[in-house]
């Protein structure tokens, strides 16, 4: 079966979305996600110059021949781009060997572990009140884990939270970073003030909420170690299922000093790109969840690879599933984690009415759990032409500035 045509489309219905569509000789599709946020083009460029020419009359069933090929080859390995283009192939011939088997992809992976994936929604106000109101309103969806992320006294609008306040009807997909705009939206951060503030947060939240309810939390890559390990402490009895991504993720040794002050469960690797990201944080147990998205680690091919080497030393998967990844990547995601045996939670953030209309889905939320529905492939298919009535919009991710100007990691 050799792959005829290969197509990206790129469709901004309420965000933009990269999708690679790849034909074959026997009439089959695959989609793959390329979605890389505020940087889509890139990824564009890269498929479209330098990918669809080497894919054309290549055996589509070859999937770890086709991904050795692409980054080896390419000689200039890993990164961002590079991954989220090598991902979208790989996902999108998955999809095609799975269709051409007549099975759901998780039936390749090596069928379903489980019968349900447990989802985390976002819970999030400016103040305590309205992120309290915030969690009911995801309860009230079917949500049974909540990330709780919360506005900081004199600070304006911060990661996590909506500008705009949160009602039930809005919820679902409250919370969307980047802007489109011709530049990025300048924030404003101050670790101290966050520092002081969040325990007061948890507390209010597990004193109306009880102790069964997992809750999660994202630090966004914004603190020292010294402050993550603070941070982790002060959460201590407050139980948290995970603090997210506490220091700047390219340091992997910042998590030894964090891992030896606290016992609050550590995830990271949204931004990773390779299990080289991993290395060490693995082998070392300084983390307990894998973040990383299957659109931007090359695919369910390489994160697999990652989720199994995590599975040695009892980590587990947290897969990255914000709404810049596709329904494509989130359904690619659904499959692994019903196969694998390491599932630990998945990100769910809704897509809106319109990136659903584009993307036909079968994947189900029930009760708190997903599933990745019974149709033969991923089971997503694009709607080329709603697709084309939503063209590219430019859209930046925000970033933060300290009181005295300095450019802080957002
Ligand atoms: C998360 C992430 C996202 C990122 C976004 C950037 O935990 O879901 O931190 O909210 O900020 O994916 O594109
Ligand atoms: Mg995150």
């Amino acid at each position: 079966m050799l792959i005829e045509k290969a197509e990206v489309i790129v469709t901004s219905p309420d965000r933009n979305f990269v999708t690679l569509k790849l034909t074959t000789d026997s009439g089959i599709t695959g989609l793959g996600d390329g979605t890389l946020n505020g940087r889509e083009l890139s990824v564009v460029s890269y498929l479209n110059d330098h990918v669809v020419p080497l894919l054309i009359g290549r055996d589509a069933h070859r999937i770890e021949d086709t991904w050795q090929f692409l980054y080896r080859s390419a000689y200039w390995r890993r990164g961002p781009v590079t991954m989220a283009a090598i991902a979208a192939v790989d996902v999108a011939l998955w999809d095609i060997k799975a269709k051409a088997a007549g099975m759901p992809l998780y039936q390749l992976l090596g069928g379903a572990s489980r019968t349900g994936i447990l989802a985390y929604g976002h819970a999030s106000g400016a103040s305590t009140d309205e992120l309290l109101d915030s969690i009911r309103a995801h309860q009230e969806q079917g949500f049974q884990a909540i990330r709780v992320q919360s506005g900081v006294p004199g600070l304006r609008a911060i990661y996590g939270v909506s500008a705009a306040k949160t009602d039930a009807a809005v919820v679902e997909h409250h919370y969307e970073p980047a802007q489109r705009a011709a530049r990025p939206v300048e924030e404003d951060w101050d670790t101290r003030a966050y520092l002081r503030h969040l325990p007061t947060v948890f507390e209010a939240v597990r004193h109306h909420f009880g102790p069964e309810l997992p809750l999660l939390h994202d630090g966004h890559h914004r603190m020292t170690p010294v402050q993550a390990a603070r941070l982790g402490k002060e959460l201590e009895p407050y139980d948290l299922f995970w603090l997210e991504d506490c220091t700047p993720a390219e340091n992997q040794e910042a998590l030894r000093l964090v891992r030896q002050h606290t016992t609050t469960p550590l995830a990271i690797g949204e931004v990773f790109n390779s299990v080289w990201d991993y290395r060490q944080i693995i082998a070392e147990q300084l983390i307990d969840y894998v973040r990383s998205s299957v659109t931007h680690t090359g695919g369910i091919s390489h994160l697999r690879k990652i989720l199994d080497f995590a599975a040695q030393y009892q980590i587990k998967s947290g897969i990255h599933g914000p709404t810049d990844i596709s329904p494509v990547g989130m359904a690619a995601a659904l499959h692994l984690d019903l196969a694998i045996h390491n599932f630990g939670i998945q990100e769910y953030m809704p897509h809106g009415e319109r990136t659903n209309r584009v993307f036909e889905q079968s994947f189900t939320f029930t009760d708190g759990y997903l599933h990745p529905g019974e149709r033969p492939g991923l089971g997503v298919e694009l709607d080329v032409d709603q697709a084309s009535r939503y063209p590219y919009q430019t859209a930046y991710l925000p970033f933060n500035r300290l009181k005295d100007g300095t450019v802080h990691d957002w």
